[in-house]
């Protein structure tokens, strides 16, 4: 994705979709990075971790009410479902070491699609790179691939997706969507019938 044509002086946001990362999961991930004991790069703080789906680049605040409604418009997926990120890579361009799906689910992939159509009118063109799902862990990263046991699953929850600001090394929720349709109500177990002089 490449910055957006800016109006003259007009101010703008730093923007990205992703997934969130649990606290719980986020607090999990930290753990295991620390017992890695790396040596070089710099840690992803750990209430960053998150699993970009679209990076938008600088956007003029103009461009907002287009974005969130693009987004709000966007079918979500029919079950309810986690990436699993089961391997460690360094990603040598980027100089990043990320967990990514060994296996990524080609619904998300689908989905993420979708999303780059649906921002593709607003002037967003889709990255060359091909989508690949995954939570940057360190950056400025040279090593090699750390010899560790991925011993536990990692999981990011597809419920929703996420629009956020990065300001000042902070990632801002501004808006949030469904990513999958929410499970129906339970029906409700049917009363039995009563006799019109039978007193519950
Ligand atoms: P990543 O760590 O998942 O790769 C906010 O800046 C987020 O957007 C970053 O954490 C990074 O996500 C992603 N990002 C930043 N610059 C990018 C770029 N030029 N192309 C694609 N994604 C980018």
């Amino acid at each position: 994705m490449n910055s957006h044509d800016l109006l003259p002086h007009e101010p703008f946001k730093r923007l990205f979709f992703a997934l969130p990362c649990s606290a719980v999961q986020g607090k999990a991930i930290s753990r295991w990075r620390s017992a890695l004991k790396l040596r070089n790069g710099r840690p992803v703080p750990t209430a960053n971790f998150h699993l970009t789906l679209m990076f938008l680049g600088d956007v003029g605040v103009s461009q907002l009410p287009a974005i969130l409604d693009a987004a709000a418009r966007l079918r979500p997926l029919p079950a309810p479902s986690a990436i699993i990120l089961d391997q460690l890579e360094v990603w040598r361009r980027s100089q990043a070491l990320v967990l990514v799906p060994e296996q990524p689910q080609a619904a998300l992939l689908r989905w993420v699609y979708e999303l780059q159509q649906a921002m593709l009118p607003l002037g967003f063109a889709v990255d060359p790179r091909e989508f690949q799902p995954h939570l940057t862990l360190m950056r400025d990263y040279r090593g090699p691939v750390p010899e560790a046991p991925l011993d536990t699953e990692f999981r990011i929850a597809a419920r929703e997706f996420v629009l956020y600001e990065s300001y000042k090394g902070k990632y801002e929720p501004l808006a949030q969507w469904p990513l999958v349709e929410p499970a129906p109500a339970p029906l409700e177990r049917p009363r039995p019938m009563l006799h019109p002089f039978q007193v519950p």
